[in-house]
């Protein structure tokens, strides 16, 4: 029997392009080696109005110890898709998945207590912006091993040494060292060809 079970949501599927988010897949298999079940909900197609209805009912029905979500755009990167026309309307593709995991934070907060945990690429661009916005309980740059490996830590509260985890201790920021900038690169400077 699996020890824990987590939810994991997704608010930023693209109604004009829907894909079957793939962090439903490999979040869950890296769960698994953790004894960790999954159980998945994409929220494409589920009006913001019965949000609230939807949490409510999976959590009766799976007990989730923690809420997790995967944000995996920011935009549709597709400048056009944002700009108004002569008339004052827009392509109809404009979506705006930062907003919607905001909006589907607030609602498991106003249902829960347990954790929210946010992850994904479009996190993790840009984290360090993010973690003010959506204030979830914990963000997780870059892979879930960690998160799963510690998850039992990270439950009682013991989670300073996971080394992607991010929170916030007051109003300050944790780790204060900073790993989601990427590196930079030392190039070395190609040397000239000695002459023969
Ligand atoms: C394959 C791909 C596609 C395929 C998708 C096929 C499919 N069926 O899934 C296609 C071509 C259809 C596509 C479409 C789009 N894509 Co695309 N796509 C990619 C690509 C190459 C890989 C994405 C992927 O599946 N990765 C594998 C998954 C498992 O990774 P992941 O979601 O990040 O999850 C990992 C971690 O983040 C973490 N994780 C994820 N969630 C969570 C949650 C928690 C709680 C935890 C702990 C961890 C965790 O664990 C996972 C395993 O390590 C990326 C670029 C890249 N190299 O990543 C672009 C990328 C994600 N796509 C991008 C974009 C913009 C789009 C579109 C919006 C383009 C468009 N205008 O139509 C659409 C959006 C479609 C949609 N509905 O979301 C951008 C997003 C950038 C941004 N700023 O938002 C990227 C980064 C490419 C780029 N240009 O830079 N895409």
């Amino acid at each position: 029997m699996n020890k824990y079970r987590v939810l994991l949501l997704n608010a930023a599927n693209m109604e004009s392009f829907p894909v079957y988010p793939y962090a439903f897949v490999q979040v869950a298999a890296v769960a698994r080696r953790a004894n960790i079940e999954v159980v998945c909900q994409d929220l494409l197609g589920i009006p913001v109005a019965d949000w609230p209805e939807t949490i409510e009912r999976l959590q009766e029905q799976h007990e989730p110890a923690m809420f997790l979500i995967t944000l995996r755009n920011t935009d549709s990167m597709t400048y056009g898709d944002y700009q108004l026309n002569s008339q004052g309307t827009d392509s109809g593709k404009a979506y705006f998945p930062i907003e919607r995991t905001k909006t589907l934070i607030n609602t498991i907060r106003a249902l829960s207590k347990k954790p929210i945990v946010i992850g994904g690429f479009g996190f993790s661009i840009l984290a360090k912006e993010l973690m003010p916005i959506l204030q979830p309980d914990f963000g997780v740059f870059g892979g879930a091993d960690e998160f799963f490996l510690y998850f039992q830590d990270i439950i009682q509260g013991e989670y300073c040494h996971v080394a992607n985890l991010l929170y916030f201790q007051g109003r300050r920021l944790w780790p204060i060292k900073d790993f989601t900038s990427p590196p930079q690169l030392k190039l070395n400077t190609p040397r000239k060809p000695s002459r023969i």
